[in-house]
């Protein structure tokens, strides 16, 4: 079948990026039936033939307007589509959408009417955000990690940076590979504007990785693959943490001065 990522190597690596993290939030035991999302900015791969391309779906409204989005492209999955799906297929369980003029409607453009995820008001809220900031971060990731999830069930690791310090304290991998840290947001209802609004400022308050009590992440990052790696090793760090406790003890974690030195050398903030 003829598709949008033929002859378009740039294009469809961001696509394979898309589907072999897909895969991984499945085997991982992150992605349930359709949870999770992801969504990724990019324009930068679409040419003039893309822009010509008709559209495939209906004019589909937004719900808000989002004015640094103007003729941008994204990838989106598919509403209740699943991620072990998409790994095999990702351009039958998601489809690409150019943002029309006015900012606030789209259009399906390729390879099939695959309406985007319900999540997408505020996928893209994210986006309209980074790009006003001029962040260099184009990917969107929202995921179920079991254990991190597990540890948003305690109010104690909810408060500012509880969970940050414990976690980078697990593994010295962590704070360099995740060097912002887990940002908190306490429940909100899954896909409403309040919950995309405290995510922004989250992000805003410089953290890459979200997570939103009860639920699941929300990441964010260049390109899928380093989202996906920033929950990775938060959520193994939140491994090493279960299994010292499953072996009867509190772990100690690295010290404060053994902290202080992975920042020194790695040039990583406080
Ligand atoms: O879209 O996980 O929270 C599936 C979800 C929403
Ligand atoms: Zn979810």
């Amino acid at each position: 079948m003829k598709s949008i990522l033929d002859n378009r190597p740039s294009l469809a690596a961001e696509i394979e990026k898309v589907a072999e993290v897909a895969g991984y939030l499945w085997q991982k035991g992150w992605a349930e039936r359709n949870g999770g999302n992801i969504t990724v900015n990019i324009t930068e791969h679409i040419d003039d033939d893309i822009r010509a391309l008709p559209a495939i779906s209906e004019v589909k409204s937004i719900g808000t307007t989002l004015p640094q989005l103007k003729g941008c492209y994204f990838y989106c999955k598919g509403t209740q589509k699943r991620m072990r799906d998409l790994a095999r297929d990702p351009m039958a369980n998601g489809s690409i959408i150019r943002i029309l003029d006015d900012c606030a409607s789209y259009v399906i453009i390729a390879d099939q009417a695959v309406m985007p995820t319900s999540e997408l008001p505020s996928h893209l809220s994210v986006h309209n955000y980074l790009l006003a900031k001029g962040s260099p971060y184009r990917a969107s990731l929202h995921t179920h990690p079991i254990e991190l999830v597990a540890l948003s069930h305690n109010k104690k690791f909810m408060e500012k940076d509880v969970a940050t310090r414990l976690l980078w304290s697990m593994i010295p991998e962590t704070k360099a590979f995740c060097p912002r840290g887990l940002g908190m947001v306490p429940y909100m209802l899954p896909g409403s504007v309040e919950l995309a609004d405290a995510t922004i400022r989250a992000i805003d308050d410089d953290y890459d990785v979200v997570m939103w009590e009860k639920h699941g992440v929300f990441a964010v990052d260049t390109d899928i693959m380093s989202a996906f790696d920033q929950v990775d090793v938060l959520n193994k760090s939140a491994l090493i943490y279960i299994a010292a406790r499953n072996m009867g003890f509190e772990p100690d974690g690295m010290s404060q001065a053994q902290m202080q030195e992975l920042s020194d050398v790695f040039g990583l903030p406080k």
